[in-house]
């Protein structure tokens, strides 16, 4: 495949002083020292036998070293499993098997959940040791970027079934930078905010961009409303990526005068977007640019530019330069599913299939105006996004099916004020004695606290189709008989 120099040695040539990363608590890192940091603990993993093609998994919050982590299995070409720290152990056991991971690197804070996680499995459990053992150049580190090499792997299900890996590789993630600066500008002021996670593409892509902008990064380690709010208005932040429900509280945060003009770009994604938000938004001077995209796009594909934030409110924008977008619908206008390509898209998902097509289909829906402006208005996939996290229905189901007493169980969304959506189960019992306390008890330790149903619902029978399939969009029709 092309090849380009590594990126951060690329940034600690062209911008040595410039300041790569910031954080509340006053660490600053040059691209240079960045740079060092990186390579060496790239050695201390070659010591400790990673090598390129190694599948290593990675579960860590937002911790400064986290960009030397992933920069450093860069410098050897191995592939990094990014796991979400809200999920439990057999979640996390599931995927470091699926994925196929020797090594578990873990922060100290997670100790627990990393030794409970590779039980049984054969997965080494490694703690990250955050300061590098030594710092000399030893040599054997990769020179060169690869785009068609794998980089990163983040779980997602697609539009239906169990999770599955979707596969990055450095293209992919290159290509996603280029298109975002194409669309949103760069100046060398940049200065991005991340409160996003970054074991999702969302906050990840961050980093990225900055080492293929040299760009500034101000890192949080979790999203905390007083702390974005002082970066925005003191701290010279440009930009910054956000969900809703996180949007939803710095609007009442900030006050009527708004941001400063310093502030270019909240850029806001991940999952639906209310109209009075934006309006909110709007009113206090918020610069809100709604953008569209997936795990699977490596993050933005389509998003609004500022020119058409008021006369399209409510849209998600265009493709992005090097992206196509269309609807799957005969008739122009009409609402069919989105339809996207482009080299920012993942080739596949680990262990499956490769995908023949050079498109994706994304499971969402929506429609495009008479300018090519996308509004998203709705799901095929049985997907349900609560305050940005993704629950699957199926794989809270089969949870929910093997606990005794419980004979068949669906899930659906249903929404709510805080997080947008959240999952509600309809359960059918083997007998009466099964209280909601039991199924509470079960889970507990099994599902990820934003996958457990918020309210649970005991029926005689499912809604089934001819072929027997689960008709999840009419189970809540079960309880307007009062059937509960
Ligand atoms: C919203 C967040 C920050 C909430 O977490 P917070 O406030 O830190 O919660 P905790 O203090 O840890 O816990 C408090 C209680 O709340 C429960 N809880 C936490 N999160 C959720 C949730 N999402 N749903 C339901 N409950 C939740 C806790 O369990 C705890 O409960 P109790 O007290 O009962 O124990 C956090 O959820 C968060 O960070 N969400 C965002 C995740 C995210 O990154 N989503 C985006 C994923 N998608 C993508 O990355 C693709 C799109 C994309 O790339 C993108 C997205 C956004 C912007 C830009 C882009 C782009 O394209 O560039
Ligand atoms: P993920 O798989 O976590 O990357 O989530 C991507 C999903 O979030 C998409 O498939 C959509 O369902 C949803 N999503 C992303 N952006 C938007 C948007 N602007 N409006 C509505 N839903 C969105
Ligand atoms: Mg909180
Ligand atoms: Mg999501």
């Amino acid at each position: 495949g092309e090849k380009i120099p590594h990126w951060l040695d690329k940034q600690a040539f062209l911008n040595p002083e410039k300041t790569a990363l910031e954080t509340p608590e006053g660490h600053v890192w040059t691209f240079s020292e960045l740079q060092e940091r990186s390579r060496q603990m790239a050695y201390d993993l070659k010591r400790m036998g990673v090598e390129e093609g190694d599948h290593i998994a990675f579960l860590s919050g937002n911790d400064i070293h986290f960009p030397v982590f992933i920069h450093a299995v860069s410098y050897i070409g191995a592939v990094v499993v990014l796991l979400n720290t809200r999920l439990t152990a057999p979640e996390i056991s599931y995927q470091l098997q699926d994925a196929d991971v020797s090594r578990l690197f873990f922060a100290a804070s997670l100790t627990e959940k990393a030794y409970q996680a590779v039980e049984g499995t054969g997965v080494k459990a490694v703690e990250c040791i955050n300061e590098p053992s030594v710092s000399r150049e030893e040599g054997g580190l990769k020179k060169e970027i690869d785009f068609d090499a794998p980089y990163t792997m983040m779980y997602t299900s697609g539009t239906t079934g169990n999770p599955k890996a979707v596969i990055h590789t450095y293209g992919n993630h290159w290509y996603s930078a280029a298109a975002s600066a194409l669309n949103l500008g760069l100046t060398p002021d940049d200065k991005w905010l991340i409160c996003l996670p970054l074991f999702h593409v969302g906050g990840f892509s961050v980093l990225i961009k900055s080492v293929v902008y040299g760009m500034s990064v101000y890192l949080m380690d979790k999203f905390n409303q007083e702390q974005v709010h002082e970066a925005v208005m003191d701290k010279h932040v440009t930009h910054a990526s956000v969900v809703t429900v996180m949007l939803q509280h710095l609007v009442k945060r900030a006050g009527s005068s708004g941001y400063p003009d310093t502030f270019r770009c909240m850029l806001l994604g991940g999952g639906p977007v209310p109209n009075v938000l934006l309006k909110n938004c709007s009113q206090k001077g918020i610069p809100v640019f709604q953008t569209y995209g997936m795990t699977e796009t490596s993050s933005q594909i389509a998003t609004l530019s500022p020119a058409s934030a008021f006369d399209k409110a409510g849209s998600a924008g265009k493709a992005l330069s090097l992206a196509q977008l269309w609807i799957d619908t005969p008739v122009p206008g009409e609402i069919g599913e989105i339809i996207v390509q482009g080299p920012m898209v993942s080739k596949g998902y680990y262990n499956r299939p490769a995908r023949q097509e050079s498109y994706i289909h994304t499971g969402d829906l929506g429609y495009q105006d008479e300018d090519g402006f996308l509004y998203v208005v709705d799901r095929v996939k049985d997907m349900i996004i609560s305050g940005g996290e993704n629950v699957y229905p199926a794989e809270i189901e089969s949870v929910l099916s093997e606990i005794p007493g419980v004979k068949e169980a669906g899930v659906t969304g249903r929404p709510d004020d805080r997080w947008g959506e959240v999952p509600a189960a309809f359960l059918v019992a083997e007998n009466e004695t099964i209280r909601n306390a039991d199924i509470y008890r079960y889970i507990g330790d099994r599902l990820a606290k934003y996958k457990q149903p918020a309210d649970i619902y005991w029926v005689q029978e499912l809604p089934r189709n001819a072929s027997n399939k689960l008709l999840r969009r009419k189970l809540f029709s079960l309880t307007e008989g009062g059937d509960q």
